[in-house]
């Protein structure tokens, strides 16, 4: 109860930044002209400040529960492990995530970068949108990420204690039970159509999709590789448009399920909802813009692949992790993010937390994109990996997105 009353309304936060000496130093809060509500994620509460001078912040702040169903408790220490990836995150992966200002351990509050004039990619994605560079933007923060908190960045030591530091385990539990295990059963949590129950029932009822989401559940609870986002679909992610005299900025926030876990994981992320977007395109007909987002799935790879390969020499112990260990731990990755990216869409369209690529078509056109994922899921899961690169998966995807 004391922790619910400590919440912010737009109302208290003037005083509440006039109270926190690392705010009040960053803009007047006399000067506050607009406070906003603008939270519409599942879990915290988000507050966008504007003053006069055109300046701003943004206050995050996470309730003892789930925004978005307060009947199930959680631990609002996610704010502070959010705080203390990001601070990670901006060190290895600088300008690729929002700047974090101040961390309130006592209200479960931070305060970062105002980037009112990005926009959130899904959002973007669902109106037909093309932000050239952002996968590939994405595809080097996990990279520098992959590298940089690994023990080829850190060393054997530092690596231990981050990944102590690091441990979540209530947000990893979210995605193990949402990602990995409610698609597969009958859960309460689980949203199904009644257009779509046989396509749920074959899929979540195939051996071979079972055995994969079983063996990439295993992966993601044990394969301690580097300090992950843990949470990064299309709406984890900030997008803006080079215009005339402003670059090109991309950044992925939000990393509240940052843990030790493995890098597939964050590249599937982006892949799989890559898929959902190329679906929701297909649904609407506009086969350009689905076959432009697949493509996506390449960039993000290459850019990957690149920037770690790039960063390989400065690795901890050249003694004993030579190129051959690159190729493998990229080949690793990219299997991983394969079976993950099964994983990411089809719980999207299964599970506890849809997303509106999907869930704001029409009733027809959300039946067939539904079981299109569905279908590109197995796919994935079971064909992926022994498919030539990225190109020729995701064009094989999307011609089984086209045929549901
Ligand atoms: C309780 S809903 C949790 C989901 O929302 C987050 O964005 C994550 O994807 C998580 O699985
Ligand atoms: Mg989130």
């Amino acid at each position: 109860i004391g922790e619910t009353r400590a919440l912010l309304t737009p109302g208290d936060v003037p005083e509440y930044i006039a109270s926190r000496p690392a705010l009040r130093g960053l803009l007047d809060p006399g000067s506050i002209t607009e406070v906003r509500e603008v939270g519409d994620g599942n879990m915290n509460l988000v507050f966008a400040v504007r003053t006069s001078a055109g300046s701003g912040l943004v206050l995050k702040q996470s309730p003892p529960y789930v925004r978005v169903d307060p009947t199930w408790p959680m631990t609002a220490d996610r704010n502070g492990l959010e705080a203390a990836a990001l601070r990670v995150h901006n060190a290895v992966a600088p300008g690729l995530v929002p700047a974090i200002y101040d961390e309130d351990p006592g209200r479960h509050v931070i305060a970062i970068e105002d980037l009112s004039d990005h926009r959130v990619w899904r959002g973007a994605l669902n109106e037909g949108l093309r932000h050239e560079g952002a996968a590939g933007d994405l595809g080097r923060y996990v990279a520098r990420v992959a590298f940089g908190t690994s023990v080829f960045g850190l060393g054997a030591r530092a690596h231990k204690a981050a990944v102590a530091a690091h441990v979540n385990p209530e947000l990893c539990e979210i995605t193990e039970d949402l990602v990995f295990t409610e698609p597969y059963i009958e859960h309460e949590h689980n949203r199904i159509a009644p257009e779509n129950e046989g396509d749920v029932a074959a899929y979540a009822g195939d051996p071979e999709v079972r055995t994969a989401v079983g063996r990439a559940k295993l992966a993601f609870m044990t394969h301690a590789e580097a300090l992950i986002h843990g949470d990064l679909h299309t709406g984890s992610v900030l997008v803006r448009a080079e215009e005339p005299g402003l670059a090109r900025s991309t950044r992925a926030f939000d990393p509240e399920f940052a843990f030790y876990g493995p890098v597939g994981f964050d590249i599937g992320a982006l892949w799989g909802n890559y898929v959902l977007a190329a679906a929701r395109g297909l649904a609407l007909g506009d086969e350009g813009h689905a076959a432009w987002v697949l493509g996506l799935a390449t960039e993000t790879w290459e850019a990957f692949q690149t920037e770690f390969a790039a960063l390989w020499p400065e690795r901890a112990d050249p003694r004993v992790y030579g190129d051959g260990v690159l190729e493998d731990r990229l080949n690793a990755v990219y299997d991983d993010g394969v079976a993950m990216a099964a994983a990411k869409a089809a719980r999207r369209v299964i599970g506890f937390a849809g997303v509106s690529d999907i869930q704001t078509l029409p009733d027809e056109a959300r039946a067939r994109a539904v079981r299109g994922v569905l279908h590109a899921a197995r796919l994935l899961f079971v064909e992926g990996a022994a498919q030539p690169g990225p190109a020729a998966l995701f064009d094989r995807t999307g011609d089984v997105l086209a045929a549901a």
